[in-house]
């Protein structure tokens, strides 16, 4: 055995659940060790797809993503996907080749590139250590939720393995000794914190909840003290879903939130956020916030309680675990529950139910009415993912999901062009779900590398392609003020021919009539991935994006 098989072999051994990659020379023996020893294995078109389907997998698995790339180009063609896991603090471990030589084509530096984005670079560095290195990089990754690059220098990979053979035993015996505190990190919340919290919860009148990505694991205990505390709940965007079905859901706050929500968000006289950062998305740039309103914050990294909108109060710990304490404690209140706000919120509280002149017409159809004719349609039971550009509030707002493993959101670096991937990676997670892809034509292209992959897999997948024949998104920022366009807006593009030619079924969609050809593929045995080449009115920019704009 060479130390690349008993690399692959330690990651399998980890629990290191489907591995994406682009294989090459650097990353082979390695990434067959992990199929030899039962890790599936996910081909990708380009590094870039692969990293950010390990990001979406990990993501909606629960489990630790695994990326493999070649040394050199493999690991920079994989950059703006690591960047978004690392600034989500996605659990990922990237296995790269790695050329020490300096006088080699593949040569850079690679911890340098993998820090400078945030994640961290380790090395196996000799037969002896290797197993442990392994145990090493994944615990980084699931204890400290980050991104880790782990260089396997060529010269290591290929000498022989010269350690104990049964490699899943020494594994077993490394993690047995100091098994990983998990995702999340499981940390005792201080009395006095937990204290602080509930005595503002028993003076608030009007508490809401905004929970993130730190608050997926822990809907029923956040229900649960809500319900104690007559708190009303939303989440951030990566958290959509999680409250769904609960008579007091605000949906999502932010750029996306409801009029409705809006209004209650402002009204509350403490926010509670909870594994939430409240970053300038979530609050509007604060301006969701009241002046008036006290804000705590719980989270497992203290830094958090400090960023964004600072936490009057803060307690440090797990969501789950702070929330079932502070329940044990509190004093049951009525908050703002009400029958006449149930009522209010059912009525009122979901973007379908929001009135809109429907601005469809000559070829091309209003994006809402597109968005509201595909939720009616598709199952219930869907996993969406949605890429950047201006046409990314429709589907966040308009499609609904059946819970927070409805949501894939790899928004956290702002890329155009995560989207398609972001989906499969998804779909990979959650084989039991209608996967569903929601794309701007610019970010279609960009990740059109990976329509073959989608093919090849046999996802049932649905791609939706708004297409406004520009990078909507700059029209809309610079149009107003009269700048020329001609660099950011595009001659069309026959995406659904492009589909065809890759082997998927596609519909072109100009008006509501079209969306006959989209019932006909979920009525069919969808035994081919589906993409609706919508082509969309796109004359407004979009309210979200102008919120958008303001951080820039
Ligand atoms: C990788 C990357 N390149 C460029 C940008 C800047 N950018 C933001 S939105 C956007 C347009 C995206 O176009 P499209 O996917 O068609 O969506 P639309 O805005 O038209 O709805 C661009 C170029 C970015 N965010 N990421
Ligand atoms: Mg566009």
């Amino acid at each position: 055995m060479i130390v690349a098989e008993a690399v692959g072999r330690a990651l399998a051994a980890c629990g290191a659940g489907t591995v994406f990659g682009v294989v090459g020379s650097g990353n082979f023996h390695v990434t067959n060790a992990l199929v030899a020893s039962g890790s599936p294995f996910v081909a990708a078109r380009h590094e870039g797809g692969a990293a950010t389907m390990a990001d979406a997998y990990a993501r909606m698995s629960g489990r630790a993503g695994v990326v493999t790339v070649h040394q050199g180009p493999g690991l920079t063609n994989a950059m703006t996907g690591l960047t978004e896991a690392a600034k989500s603090r996605t659990p990922l471990i990237v296995l790269a080749g790695e050329a020490t030589e300096a006088r080699s084509n593949f040569h850079i530096d690679q911890a340098g590139l993998a820090t400078a984005v945030g994640a961290a670079a380790l090395r196996v560095t000799s037969a002896r250590a290797a197993v442990e290195q392994v145990v090493e990089a994944y615990r980084v990754a699931v204890e400290e939720r980050r991104t880790v690059l782990l260089n396997l220098p060529l010269g290591v990979q290929s000498a022989a393995y010269d350690g104990p053979q049964d490699v899943p035993a020494l594994v077993a015996r490394l993690l047995a000794a100091e098994p990983p505190s998990g995702f999340p990190a499981a940390k005792e919340p201080a009395g006095s914190e937990v204290g602080a919290l509930v005595q503002a919860l028993e003076a608030a009148r009007r508490p809401v909840f905004i929970a993130g990505r730190g608050a997926r694991h822990a809907r029923r205990e956040l229900e649960e003290l809500a319900e104690r505390t007559g708190a009303l709940l939303a989440t951030s965007a990566v958290a959509k879903g999680l409250f769904r079905g609960s008579p007091w859901d605000l949906d999502v706050s932010g750029g996306f939130a409801t009029p409705l929500a809006a209004e209650l968000i402002r009204a509350a006289d403490l926010v509670v956020a909870w594994g939430c950062a409240l970053n300038m998305w979530t609050t509007r740039h604060g301006s969701l916030i009241s002046p008036g309103a006290r804000v705590a914050k719980v989270d497992l990294d203290a830094a958090a309680l400090k960023t964004h909108v600072p936490a009057d109060l803060g307690v440090v710990g797990d969501v789950a675990e702070v929330a079932r304490k502070v329940a044990a404690q509190v004093a049951v209140r009525p908050g703002c529950r009400t029958p006449a706000l149930a009522a209010r919120i059912r009525a009122e509280g979901r973007w379908r139910a929001v009135p809109y002149e429907d601005e469809s017409g000559g070829g091309r159809i209003d994006p809402r009415t597109l968005t509201i004719g595909l939720d009616e349609l598709l199952p219930a039971e869907r996993i969406v993912s949605v890429d950047s550009g201006n046409f990314m509030g429709y589907p966040s707002m308009l499609l609904d999901v059946p819970d927070e493993g409805g949501f894939c959101f790899t928004q956290a670096f702002q890329s155009v062009g995560l989207g398609l991937a972001t989906a499969i990676g998804a779909a990979v997670a959650r084989p039991d779900r209608l996967p569903v892809a929601a794309l701007g034509d610019g970010g279609a292209l960009m990740g059109l590398a990976e329509l073959e992959t989608v093919v090849r897999l046999g996802l049932p997948m649905v791609i939706v392609v708004y297409d406004d024949e520009a990078y909507g998104a700059e029209v809309h920022h610079f149009g107003p003020h009269g700048h020329p366009l001609d660099t950011v807006t595009f001659p069309p593009a026959d995406l659904a021919a492009i589909a065809r030619g890759h082997g998927l079924a596609a519909v072109t969609v100009t008006r509501a009539e079209d969306l006959a050809g989209v019932a006909g593929w979920v009525n069919g045995p969808r035994d081919r991935p589906l993409l609706v080449h919508a082509k969309v009115a796109g004359e407004r920019g979009s309210w979200w994006l102008e919120e958008a704009f303001k951080g820039h």
